[in-house]
């Protein structure tokens, strides 16, 4: 089965999504996810430009050939646009593998481990109250598991934080030409994080599965404050403590606290993680299959930590198309060493363009039954979608200095 056609669709359904449709002479077709928030164009234009003429007459089947092709072929490795865009054409080749085998691509994975995949859904309030009636909410739209994030006192928005959100300026949410620029003071966030969660445990008992977010704005230290403050909490993860530049800072923090350790979401190759699972220095492993460079990347990944005792926690926030989303759904049903899923809702527009057959239960996700990945891609209604910019905000200390967020 030849390829015969490549093409790149970047849409706007509420937010910006780059998606790669491959075509073959066989007939059948598979879709890859590229979105990359706030930097969507050039992982297009990568795949238009450098990648798709490089697609034409290939075989379709040779995956693994394809992805090393592109990887090792280019010289310049790495990166997040050239991993997002490698991905995309992965992901495809596995979509169209599955439909040619006519199985869904969680059983060309190995089949199922699992019965369902655990998810954990978004919590955050301005304040205690707030965060509590969002704990609430969350639970009664089905996630047995939560991430909970909140204002700080003093700061007038914090990121993930739901209501201090300005219309979704912050999250990449398309019409907003300009990064929002928020302020921080981490002192305040690591004085007020253990009230939140004292406050959440004492309301919801000591069996809800909680997470929390720390988005890379802390030094080692900082963090393994914070980790040692939340161990009477008794946190599912700790995620992104430190930046992710740096693996080796975890060391520090993991050898202060019991907090168990997630990160990885801005990782583009196994290669990023160093150190992180041969020395057992998170407890999870948090990258994207959209940014990380495909299904075949994740499996080799989850696969190394599992020699590691390192479990999965695939990033699914709304950045990720339900093409993304797909994907991870069926390496989370294969792969042994399972941890949990992060799932975030589509907004209704982006469902009119991106159909998945994925479902979610009583807190739990189950893979379409249908072969390959099982998401329809309508791309008549992508087009009634454009593009419009958008970028993630920038974060400043009171004294304007700017800081990771
Ligand atoms: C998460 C994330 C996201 C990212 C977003 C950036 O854990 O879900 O931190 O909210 O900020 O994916 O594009
Ligand atoms: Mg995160």
């Amino acid at each position: 089965m030849k390829i015969i056609a490549a093409d790149t669709i970047v849409t706007g359904p509420g937010r910006n999504f780059v998606t790669l449709r491959i075509s073959t002479d066989e007939g059948l077709t598979g879709v890859g996810d590229a979105t990359l928030n706030g930097r969507e164009l050039a992982v297009a234009s990568y795949l238009r430009d450098h990648i798709a003429p490089l697609l034409a007459g290939r075989d379709a089947g040779r995956i693994e050939d394809t992805w090393q092709y592109l990887y090792r072929g280019a010289y310049w490795r790495r990166g997040p646009v050239t991993m997002a865009a490698v991905a995309a054409v992965d992901t495809a080749l596995w979509d169209i593998k599955a439909k040619a085998a006519g199985m869904p691509l969680y059983q060309l994975l190995g089949g199922a481990s699992r019965t369902g995949a655990l998810a954990y859904g978004h919590a955050s309030g301005r304040d205690i109250p707030e965060v509590l009636d969002s704990v609430r909410a969350v639970r009664e739209q089905g996630f047995r598991a939560v991430r909970v994030q909140a204002g700080v006192p003093g700061l007038d928005a914090v990121y993930g934080v739901a209501d201090s959100d300005r219309g979704g300026a912050r999250a990449g949410a398309s019409g907003h030409p300009r990064p929002f620029e928020e302020t921080w003071d981490t002192a305040a966030y690591l004085r007020h994080i253990p009230r939140v969660f004292e406050a959440v445990r004492a309301e919801f008992g000591p069996e809800l599965p909680l997470l929390h977010d720390g988005h890379h704005r802390m030094t080692p230290v900082q963090a393994a404050r914070l980790g040692k403050d939340l161990e009477p909490y008794d946190l599912f993860w700790l995620e992104d403590a430190t930046p992710a530049e740096d693996p080796s800072a975890l060391r520090l923090v993991r050898g202060h606290t019991t907090t168990p350790l997630a990160i990885g979401e801005v990782f583009n190759s196994l290669h990023d993680y160093g150190p992180l699972l041969s020395e057992r220095l998170i407890d999870y492993a948090r990258s994207a299959v959209t940014h990380i460079g495909g299904v075949t990347a994740m499996r080799k990944l989850l696969d190394l930590a599992a020699v590691h005792g390192v479990k999965s926690g695939i990033h699914g926030p709304a950045d990720i198309s339900p093409v993304g989303m797909a994907a991870a759904v069926h390496l989370d049903t294969a792969v042994h060493n399972f941890g949990i899923q992060e799932y975030t809702w589509h907004a209704e527009r982006t469902l009119e363009v991106f159909r998945p057959s994925h479902t979610f239960t009583d807190g739990m996700l189950r893979p379409s039954q249908l072969p390959g990945l099982g998401v329809d891609f309508d791309a008549e209604a992508a087009g009634r979608y454009p593009y419009e910019p958008a970028y993630l905000p920038v974060n400043r200390l009171l004294d304007g200095t700017v800081h990771d967020w």
